[in-house]
């Protein structure tokens, strides 16, 4: 039995859990909150980290692609290499040029931060770029790399809706709008797995902000 550790308002441990749920794959969840995982299971004391028969892994891109490969039911990759490459590549933009570059905006978009004026010009303009960029690869027919759900979706679903919000909440504008984004989330939000993974979401949010206001 597999058993993702991490907790459920983040969306990296999401992207896992999504897939997971999506692939009918048997699970258990560890809370874990960020300051008190396991160093040696996630060196970088980040979430998630996945415990297998065979050991623990961190980077949940790295999960995604065990999981497909331990668990082939209901793939969330194509099996033509070249499918499976695009799929990877529009999961990699999602994470590495979207995700983490509006990560940036986190402190103060969510948690009653400040930002310096200098990271926000610099992360807008960064954005801008990549998100342009992601729109030339994305194709939101219906699902983000075409016409089957893939592990693309599982970043998608995660990381879009904090993109939006970040840059709503920051620059007030949705950096996103030029995209389907909001129709994309109605029609992914139909599905009973990522229903659980909102309502889990929520509630985790509102454990994790009362922490925070306790500390
Ligand atoms: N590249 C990592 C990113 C995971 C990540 O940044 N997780 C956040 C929570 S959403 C975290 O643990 N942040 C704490 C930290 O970076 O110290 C992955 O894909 O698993």
């Amino acid at each position: 039995m597999l058993t993702l550790c991490g907790f459920a308002a983040s969306n990296y441990h999401n992207k896992v859990k999504f897939a997971l749920l999506e692939k009918g794959v048997p699970f258990e969840e560890e809370l874990a909150w960020v300051g008190a995982t396991d160093m040696a299971a996630s060196p970088l004391g980040k979430v998630p980290y996945l415990k297998t028969h065979q050991g623990v892994m961190c980077e949940s891109a790295v999960m995604l692609e065990y999981i497909e490969q331990q668990y082939p039911q209901s793939p969330l990759l194509p099996a033509d290499p070249f499918a499976a490459s695009k799929v990877r590549e529009l999961a990699l933009f999602l994470d590495l040029h979207l995700e983490l570059v509006a990560r940036n905006l986190y402190a103060e978009a969510f948690f009653g931060g400040k930002v310096s004026d200098s990271v926000k010009e610099k992360t807008a303009a960064q954005l801008e770029k990549n998100i342009a960029a992601f729109a030339q690869l994305a194709q939101f027919s219906p699902f983000v790399a075409g016409e089957t759900m893939t592990l693309a979706d599982c970043a998608a679903v995660a990381h879009l809706p904090l993109v939006a919000g970040a840059t709503k909440l920051v620059f007030g504008r949705d950096f996103l709008a030029g995209l389907p984004v909001r129709e994309y989330l109605k029609h992914m939000g139909e599905r009973p797995h990522m229903q659980k993974v909102n309502a889990d979401r929520k509630a985790n949010m509102e454990m994790m902000l009362a922490r925070m206001k306790a500390k």
